[in-house]
């Protein structure tokens, strides 16, 4: 991929969550990223075990919602992706939409699928270096496929 001085190749942890999954909105959700330049370089389905979606979430154990958010992260499967492109933690928190879906822009995965503040459809990494930790919390090198 062609990059110029503002925009950067990056790689980014992007999960459909088990609201989604269990709505059969998976390749719904994945062509709002592809059609928006993100590439899937790795996936794998994966039921978090109380323990994983606690480790994932740690930055968030001291939030009133903690308790519920690890109960519906376990709830069923999630599909955990890389994605590759252009700004792709931007990128990806821009197709995503706000973690409120009320608040989410018309046209965004959240808008479009979450049903609640929680139960919200996609997770995102919000920076370069969380993203980085979240890929590794999910998959091996040898399983990620760059297109670049
Ligand atoms: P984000 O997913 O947009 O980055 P965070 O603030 O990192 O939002 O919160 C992580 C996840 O925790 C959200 O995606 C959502 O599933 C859940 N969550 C966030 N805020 C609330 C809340 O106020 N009530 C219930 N669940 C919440
Ligand atoms: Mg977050």
């Amino acid at each position: 991929m062609t990059q110029t001085s503002t925009q950067t190749l990056q790689q980014t942890l992007s999960i459909v969550k088990p609201d989604a999954v269990g709505q059969n909105q998976i390749g719904n959700i994945i062509e709002y990223f592809e059609r928006e330049g993100l590439s899937v370089v790795a996936a794998k389905m994966v039921h978090l075990s109380p323990d994983d979606a606690k480790k994932f979430y740690e930055i968030h154990a001291d939030k009133p919602f903690f308790g519920e958010l690890v109960e519906f992260m376990t709830s069923g499967p999630i599909l955990a992706m890389v994605l590759e492109g252009s700004d792709a933690v931007a990128t990806n928190r821009r197709i995503m939409g706000a973690t409120d879906p009320t608040k989410a822009e018309a046209g965004t995965v959240r808008a479009d699928f979450a049903t609640s503040i929680e139960r919200n459809a996609v997770h995102g990494s919000d920076s370069l270096e969380n993203a980085k930790t979240e890929i590794g919390f999910f998959f091996k090198d040898k399983e990620i496929f760059p297109r670049a």
